[in-house]
C-alpha cells in the first residue's frame, strides 16, 4: 500500500519521472485504485469573476496588465450573474463552482462581494472554490467562516524556474497564502503549469514541493500552457504530451488521496492523451466551454469522452465523502498496512 510521505527529495521523484513509461503509468494507476474509483472523475466549473488589468507579470497570464494581449476587461461581475452561471454549471452536471479574479489579492471591500457569491453558489448545493490571489490570514478567516470550500493559489512551478516566469511576487508569498487557506479550514487547491520551458527537474521541484507540504493539498491542478499571443510565453516550445503523463502519474504517486486535476490546456489535446492522463491518475476536469479567458473543450466533446471511456462524473457528495475518508486516515503512516 502507498505511504502518504512528506519527505521526497528531488532526486525520488526525478527517478520516478524516468521510470519506463509502462512502468511508471501501471504504478500511478495502481496507487489510484487504493484510494478512488478509477472510473470516476470529479468536474468543476470555471468562471472569471473580474478579468484582466492585473498588477501581477505573470509571463503566461493573458490577464496581466505587463502585456500586450487584446482582451476584454471587465470589473466584479454582479451577483445575479455570477448565480445565473452557477445555476447553469449545475444543470449542466457540474458539481463544484470555481469562481477567478484577476487580482494580486481582494481588498477588504471585494471580500464582502465575493462572500455573498460564495453564500449564494453553496446555497444552490455546489461546491464552492475561489482563486483571488493571496491572502492575508484575517481574509482567508473570513472565506472559511463565508463556507468557502476550496481557495486555489498555484505555487506554478519549481523555486528555481520561478524567477524566469514571476517577479512581482515570490514563492514564499504563495506558500504563505496556501498556509493561511490551511490555518483557516478550507480545502487546499494549488498545482502548476507544465510546459514554459521548464526541465524535467523543475516538475519534480514542483512536485516536490506540493507532495512536502505539511498536509497533501485536496485537489492539485496540472496546467499545460495555454499560449496567448502576446504573453512572453508566446512560442515556447511545446512539452512532449507523454512528459506531461508522466507529470500526472507522479504527483499521482506522491500525493495518493488528492484529487488531480487535468486543467488547463486540454483544448489542445487528443482524446487518447487524456484518457492516458485519466490512467495515470487524473480524477478531475475543468467542464464548460471557457475557462477564465481561453477556451475548454465543448460539453458533447467531453460527454462523449467520458460515454467512450465508461467514466462516470463524481457527484459532489462522493467527492466530499472522499474527501472526509482522507480526513479521518491517519496521514503520516501507510495507509490500510
Ligand atoms: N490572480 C489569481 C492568482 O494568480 O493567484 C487567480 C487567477 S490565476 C489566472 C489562476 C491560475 O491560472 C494561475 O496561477 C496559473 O496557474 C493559471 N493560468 C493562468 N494563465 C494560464 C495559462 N495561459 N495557461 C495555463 N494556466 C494558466
Ligand atoms: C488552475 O490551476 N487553472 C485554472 C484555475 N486554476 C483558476 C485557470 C486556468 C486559466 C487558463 C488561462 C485562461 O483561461 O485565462
Ligand atoms: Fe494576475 Fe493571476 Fe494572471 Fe498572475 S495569474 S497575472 S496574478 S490573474
Amino acid at each position: 500500500m502507498s505511504a502518504i510521505r512528506h519527505d521526497w527529495t528531488i532526486e525520488q521523484i526525478e527517478s520516478l519521472l524516468d521510470l519506463p513509461f509502462n512502468d511508471l503509468v501501471f504504478r500511478a494507476q495502481g496507487v489510484h485504485r487504493e484510494h478512488f474509483d478509477p472510473n470516476r472523475v470529479q468536474v468543476s466549473t470555471l468562471l472569471s469573476i473580474k478579468t484582466g488589468a492585473c498588477p501581477e507579470d505573470c509571463g503566461y497570464c493573458p490577464q496581466s496588465a505587463h502585456h500586450d494581449v487584446t482582451l476584454e476587461r471587465e470589473r466584479l461581475l454582479p451577483l445575479d450573474e455570477v448565480l445565473e452561471a452557477a445555476r447553469d454549471a449545475r444543470e449542466k452536471g457540474a458539481t463544484r463552482f470555481c469562481m477567478g479574479a484577476a487580482w494580486r489579492n481582494p481588498t477588504d471591500r471585494n471580500l464582502e462581494r465575493v462572500i455573498e457569491m460564495v453564500q449564494g453558489v453553496r446555497e444552490q448545493g455546489l461546491e464552492t472554490c475561489m482563486t483571488l490571489g493571496m491572502l492575508t490570514p484575517e481574509q482567508a478567516q473570513r472565506l472559511a467562516e463565508a463556507g468557502l470550500d476550496y481557495y486555489n493559489h498555484n505555487l506554478d512551478t519549481s523555486p528555481e524556474f520561478y524567477d524566469e516566469i514571476i517577479s512581482t511576487r515570490t514563492y514564499q508569498d504563495r506558500l504563505d497564502t496556501l498556509e493561511h487557506v490551511r490555518a483557516a479550514g478550507m480545502s487546499v487547491c494549488t498545482g502548476g503549469i507544465l510546459g514554459m520551458g521548464e526541465s524535467r527537474r523543475d516538475r519534480a521541484g514542483l512536485l516536490g514541493q506540493l507532495a512536502n507540504l505539511p498536509q497533501h493539498p485536496e485537489s492539485v491542478p496540472i496546467n499545460q500552457l495555454v499560449q496567448v499571443k502576446g504573453t512572453p510565453l508566446f512560442g515556447v516550445e511545446d512539452l512532449d504530451p507523454f512528459e506531461f503523463v508522466r507529470t500526472i502519474a507522479v504527483a499521482r504517486i506522491l500525493m495518493p488521496q488528492a484529487h488531480v486535476r487535468l486543467s488547463a490546456g486540454r483544448t489542445g489535446m487528443s482524446d487518447e492523451m487524456q484518457a492516458l492522463c485519466f490512467l495515470a491518475g487524473a480524477n478531475s476536469i475543468f467542464y464548460g466551454e471557457q475557462l477564465l479567458t481561453t477556451p475548454n473543450p465543448a460539453q458533447d466533446r467531453d460527454q462523449a469522452l467520458f460515454r467512450r471511456l465508461g467514466i462516470l462524473p463524481e457527484s459532489g457528495r462522493e467527492a466530499v465523502q472522499a474527501a472526509d475518508d482522507a480526513a479521518a486516515e491517519p496521514r503520516e503512516r501507510t495507509r490500510r498496512a
